[in-house]
């Protein structure tokens, strides 16, 4: 099977050469000043931090929900900075990963937040509806610390877990 190439040539030459005769305004009043107007400005806001992608290993967690309890597996994780958390809906769900923005480190928050995508709030990740679901975190910029996060539907079933960035 082979294709030739189809080169689709879009030549928007416009031909309107519209010379028209001058219809010149009545100049019966001096136009004002043109208003200031504000310019478009694209530039993101001073302070805005970019998402660090992780360059090292992903771990895996586990999201369960069973006759055992709601639980993250392991509730418990060390990992090093630019590594990746993947967080993983198995039963029970709805779940996510929330981050408490009161205990999360102070100098790490804003990249931590940068870094998930699809948040619902500050530091806190979509909901996870079907078995198999993902949702990976960045912890590319993020400092050492420890980083405590929760199940926000699960919170009051203490779905907890830590991050300790080393
Ligand atoms: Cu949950």
């Amino acid at each position: 099977m082979r294709f030739s190439g189809l080169v689709l040539l879009a030549s928007a030459t416009l031909v309107g050469a519209c010379g028209g005769g001058e219809n010149k305004p009545k100049d019966t009043t001096s136009a004002p000043a043109s208003a200031a107007n504000p310019p478009a400005n694209p530039a993101p806001a001073a302070g805005a931090v970019a998402k660090i992608p992780a360059t090292g290993k992903t771990w895996e967690v586990k999201m369960i929900g069973d006759d055992k309890g709601y639980r993250f597996e392991p509730a418990d994780l060390t990992i090093k900075t630019g590594d990746a958390v993947k967080f993983i809906m198995v039963t029970g769900g709805p779940h996510n990963v929330s981050f408490d923005p009161a205990t999360t480190p102070a100098d790490s928050k804003a990249q931590l937040d940068a870094n998930m995508d699809g948040k619902s709030a500050e530091l806190m990740g979509p909901t996870l509806m079907n078995p198999n679901e993902e949702y990976v975190v960045s912890f590319g910029g993020v400092k050492p610390g420890k980083y405590e996060f929760h199940c926000t539907p699960h919170l009051a079933m203490n779905m907890k877990g830590t991050i300790t960035v080393q």
